[in-house]
């Protein structure tokens, strides 16, 4: 599938845009580890890969566009300073059963895992170490749909726990900002942070960057492919929050 716009810098494996990678030319043989980039910065830690060959994302993406199925109705709106919104993209939380996640004043409960799920998952855990119980996807149609500026503070994340994002489909970029650097009550100058999240990438976002950092997939009139990521996460099941609230 060749509608993808996959970005690989110079120093990634493939990235001179001469030669394909090894399990490019073998048609997706299993994907051997690939080198991570760090990527840090005041209160800021994150760490980029390349996680699946690309016939293996592709595999991935068209399986995640037959057997995903995004939130309809009400829960596809959004209360953002007192006002309902329609999410401009398309969203769905799957997930332990047990377990359920509050975001912008909406709570979601996640559907049940399915194979492709937990394929993903399990490849994770195989290269991160990292255990997660809970994604959310979201799928971009094209370059218009987007996410806001926003940090994943939730009360139900273990604390300190990473959050893992997969990425499949067009490359966007990807932008981190400081929580003191935002808008006009800026009290200090700290650069942003902006990345292109590749088609099969795996971006972690490790403590404490979801305290200092906002972060968003901003419009980009330009890309007209799709492109679903997926956030895996480490929730807390309700009974266990509630004890770590009240002791
Ligand atoms: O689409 C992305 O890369 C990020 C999605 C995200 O930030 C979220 O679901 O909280
Ligand atoms: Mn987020």
């Amino acid at each position: 599938m060749d509608r993808f716009v996959v970005k690989r810098s110079a120093e990634e494996p493939g990235g001179d845009g001469k030669k394909p990678r090894l399990e490019e030319e073998a048609g997706g043989l299993p994907h051997p580890s690939q080198p991570s980039q760090e990527i840090r910065a005041q209160g800021l830690s994150l760490e980029y890969r390349l996680l699946f060959g690309r016939a293996e994302a592709d595999a991935i993406f068209q399986q995640l566009e037959k057997e995903v199925e995004y939130f309809e109705g009400e829960q596809t709106k959004l209360h953002v300073f007192g006002k309902w919104h329609n999410i401009p993209r398309k969203q769905v939380t799957y997930g332990d059963p047990e377990l359920t996640y509050t975001y912008s004043g909406v709570t979601f409960s996640p559907k049940p895992w399915i194979p492709v799920l937990n394929h993903i998952r399990d490849r994770l855990v195989l290269e991160t170490g990292h255990t997660f119980n809970f994604v959310v996807i979201n799928r971009y149609k094209d370059g218009e749909d987007h996410i806001g500026e926003h940090r994943d503070d939730e009360k139900e994340l273990v604390p300190r726990s990473p959050i893992a994002s997969v990425s499949f489909g067009a490359c966007r970029d990807f932008v981190f900002r400081h929580c003191d650097s935002r808008g006009k009550n800026a009290t200090r100058h700290i650069k942003p942070i902006r990345l292109q999240l590749a088609h099969g990438s795996l971006l972690m976002m490790k403590y404490p960057t979801n305290v200092y950092w906002y972060h968003s997939l901003p419009i980009r009139r330009r890309v007209l492919a799709p492109r679903i990521n997926l956030t895996f996460r480490k929730m807390m099941a309700v009974d266990k929050k509630e004890s770590i609230l009240t002791t």
